[in-house]
């Protein structure tokens, strides 16, 4: 089913799992701009028509492409960060933005602590280890405890939180850094984010990206973190002082990381696959069916929601 000469025109920045594009081609009439070969062409030809943008969290709508639709009120994103969103642009125009907040919050809390293991128990080593062969040549270096250490969450959201809340039956002590402690929390509150990467063994990270907390992972912090101390990054590439990050794992300044999210993806600087002390997976936080498949809908339901003129489900602005 294709949608009707009248039905909303909507700019999608990124192809969505096919069982988003049958709906969202039934419902709206679709510009699919990760085809077209000229992109500002492209956008130029339908820009009297889209009335909103449906984009991912890591393509996000920058201010170049707002200015150039004028009829624009509404950024749907797929995605529960916003950091590639040029939402002051947004705001001045009234344009809303929508997110999907919430049901992902499991399935990264879950790759979190798996990444966790994973990293501290050599997991991906091993796995390597036993397809080399290696195993018939002798035993595989020792690992690392996992319980009974200390974990920093850098962030505590809806996200951290449930990554604390994963990790509570791990038999593990948890701080977490934010701006206000958290009513309630059983946690110790920092503030300071070299503070925490002094007291903790793991340091996970997962705080919204954007120019508020970029590179705040930085030389200090890993330095703080120490030769025994490991970095899991859930969150966005920039967070991390990226330059810092490889001096301090290639030269053992902290004992590994395990990265979901890096700088230029999906084009990562190389020098991360050459490293022995790393666990990389290509920013699936959010990847399983069952999450993705609810983020596209929920992307539905506020496209929905907008074109009836009711209130965005989960609204940004
Ligand atoms: C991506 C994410 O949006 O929710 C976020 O902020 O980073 C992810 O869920 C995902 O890659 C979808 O494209």
């Amino acid at each position: 089913m294709t949608a009707s000469a009248s039905s909303p025109h909507v700019l999608m920045t990124g192809a969505y799992p096919e069982w988003d594009m049958a709906p969202m081609q039934a419902s709206y009439t679709l510009h699919r701009l990760w085809e077209a070969p000229d992109r500002a062409a492209f956008v130029a030809a339908h820009a009297a028509d889209i009335r909103a943008i449906a984009t991912k969290g890591e393509l996000g709508a920058d201010a170049a492409l707002i200015a150039s639709l004028p009829r624009l009120e509404l950024v749907a994103c797929y995605g529960v960060g916003t950091d590639a969103i040029d939402l002051a642009a947004c705001r001045a125009r009234g344009i809303r933005v929508s997110n999907t907040p919430d049901v992902l919050n499991g399935d990264v809390a879950d790759l979190a602590v798996g990444l966790t293991l994973a990293l501290q128990r050599s997991i991906a080593a091993g796995d390597r280890f036993v397809r080399s062969g290696a195993w018939a040549d002798g035993p595989m270096p020792l690992a690392t405890r996992v319980f009974g250490q200390r974990i920093g969450i850098a962030g505590f959201g809806r996200i951290g939180s449930t990554i604390a809340r994963r990790l509570s039956g791990f038999d593990v002590e948890i701080g977490y850094f934010s701006r206000t402690p958290k009513a309630g929390s059983p946690n110790r509150h920092f503030e300071s984010l070299a503070a925490m990467a002094g007291w903790c063994d793991v340091l996970i990270v997962i705080l919204p990206g954007g120019e508020a907390t970029r590179g705040i992972v930085d030389a200090d912090v890993l330095r703080a973190l120490g030769p025994q101390g490991w970095l899991v990054n859930v969150s966005r590439g920039s967070t991390v002082d990226e330059a810092a990050l490889l001096q301090a794992l290639a030269s053992r300044s902290i004992a590994g990381a395990a990265l979901d999210v890096f700088l230029n993806e999906p084009r990562i600087d190389p020098r991360f696959a050459a490293l022995d002390n790393v666990v990389l997976t290509p920013h699936h936080g959010s990847g399983t069916g069952q999450t993705r498949r609810a983020m596209g809908e929920l992307v539905r339901r506020n496209l929905e929601a907008h074109f009836a003129g009711r209130p965005l489900v989960t609204p940004v602005v």
